[in-house]
């Protein structure tokens, strides 16, 4: 048996195998289409090993009930998951989403991105990902922490800092972190880095929380720098305000750039001024201390604030989606080039649908999230060789490795991803480079 050379024969076979699950569909399409190409021209001996079919199925799915009660003394159930891709070339690595719209589907597509972001890294990570539908909006800390200790009373067997890392994503920050992993240390009766994104307390990274935003527009810098340009002076647009937006604008700020949006799941607001460190702080505090909605944030600095919507229709150089997965269609992709685009960053994973992705990859220097949002996942790498070492290294230390991890993701993707008129596809790539090293350890490794 081999991998088909014929992608829609590929594709057909994965829906078969995992009807309904269209995120994890979108997913393995991207992919599959750079590297199908890419064993038949490059690496045909890979196909007996049929590698392809082989990464598209996850090491396991384990799926379980979390019990818990509500502060009215109520009994709450909801369902978890953790998806362990793949440990060819290291234990699993990926975060942990809290939301409601979390399903198996979308933690597939999250595990097998994570696979080649990981490698991209150059670090001895694999991927996985995880996560529950509950949501932790409009809970009090203590029913977040009830929910955090009950879903790891049953995740805990399952992890491990030399098995699987989980950290965080979209509804798990600080405080999330803190009680999964007081209540891993706890069970485990161990204290290691069996979760990354921790308090610095006790045993966190410095430049964690920052990572993943401050990457993304590193990755941008290097992008820009292809054409000789500089961020200096470039209208921003950046969607969400969570942990990868809020980081995404702080970098922006500092080196030159103008961000002019933000938003959350009730809409968007625009500052033409652009936001500086002042609006800033106040944004940090609303949406990491008080939990607010973006929309408080014209009441106090005024600009306008856009009920329903997505930034895309504001005339822009660079955006940065960093919100959650969909957030860009063909049509936003068709308006932001014609307001002038030029670049743009994915801080999300898989924030422009396939179809947006398409004219992007035409038109303007793209680079999909798996490459410019690898920052964060690398410096929870980096937190866990520090746990490993037990020492901390200074902020300066950490923040040239990232500049470093993100500047080695831009030529990895320069080496796979050049094109026949020398302009670079940086989906191919991101999908061709990540894919080629853990290809390589599942050969040597032996079918398994
Ligand atoms: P946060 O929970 O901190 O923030 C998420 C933001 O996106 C919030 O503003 C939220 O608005 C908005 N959002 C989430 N879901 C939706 C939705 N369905 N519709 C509209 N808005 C939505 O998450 P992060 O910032 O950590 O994650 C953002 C993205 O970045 C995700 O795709 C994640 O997978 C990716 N990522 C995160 C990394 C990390 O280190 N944290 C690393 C690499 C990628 P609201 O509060 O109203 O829901
Ligand atoms: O999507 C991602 O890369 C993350 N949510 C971060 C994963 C991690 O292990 O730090």
């Amino acid at each position: 048996m081999k991998t088909p050379c014929n992608l829609e024969a590929f594709m057909k076979g994965l829906k078969s195998r995992n009807p309904i699950q269209t995120e994890f569909h979108d997913a393995v399409q991207e992919v599959a289409s750079d590297v199908i190409p890419y064993l038949e021209e490059n690496a045909r001996d890979w196909q007996e090993g049929c590698l392809l079919e082989r990464l598209t199925e996850p090491d396991r799915v384990i799926s379980f009930r979390v019990s818990w009660k509500d502060d009215k003394g109520n009994v709450r159930v909801n369902r978890a998951w953790r998806v362990q891709f793949c440990n060819a070339i290291g234990p699993y690595k990926g975060g942990m989403r809290f939301h409601p719209t979390v399903s198996e589907s979308v933690l597939k597509f999250l595990g097998f991105e994570q696979i080649f972001k990981n490698s991209l890294t150059g670090l001895p990570m694999g991927g996985a990902k995880g996560g529950s539908n509950f949501n932790p909006k409009g809970k009090s800390d203590d029913e977040v922490m009830r929910f955090c200790q009950s879903l790891m009373t049953e995740l805990h067997r399952y992890i491990g800092p030399d098995t699987d890392i989980p950290a965080g994503d979209i509804g798990v920050g600080a405080r999330e972190i803190g009680y999964l992993f007081g209540q891993y240390r706890r069970l485990s009766n161990t204290f290691t880095g069996a979760i990354t994104g921790k308090g610095l307390s006790f045993g966190g990274s410095v430049g964690r929380t920052e990572a993943t935003g401050y990457g993304a527009v590193y990755f941008m810098r290097e992008m820009l720098a292809t054409k000789g340009e500089t961020l200096e002076g470039k209208t921003a647009l950046v969607s969400g305000s969570g942990n990868v937006a809020i980081y995404c604008v702080e970098k922006l700020i500092a080196l030159g750039a103008k961000p002019v949006t933000l938003s959350d799941s009730g809409g968007f607001i625009h500052d033409p001024e652009g936001f500086n460190a002042e609006k800033l702080a106040f944004i940090k505090d609303l949406k990491e201390v008080r939990r607010g909605r973006i929309s408080e944030y014209t009441e106090k600095f005024g600009g306008e604030y856009h009920e329903g919507k997505r930034p895309w229709a504001i005339k822009a150089d660079i955006a940065f989606p960093c919100a959650t997965q969909n957030e860009v269609d063909e049509e936003d992709a068709k308006t932001l080039i014609k307001n002038g685009l030029t670049a743009l960053a994915e801080g999300a994973n898989m924030p422009c649908r396939l179809d947006a992705q398409h004219v992007f990859r035409k038109n303007i220097l793209y680079a999909p999230g798996k490459a410019s949002n690898a920052g964060g996942v690398a410096v929870s790498g980096l937190e866990q060789s520090q746990n490993s070492l037990r020492i901390s290294w200074s902020l300066k230390e950490v923040d040239e490795r990232l500049q470093n991890v993100m500047k080695s993701i831009h030529e990895t993707c320069s080496q796979y991803g050049k094109t026949e008129n020398g302009t670079i596809d940086y989906v191919k790539g991101a999908n061709v480079g990540g894919f080629v090293k853990v290809a390589g350890a599942l050969t040597q490794c032996g079918i398994v």
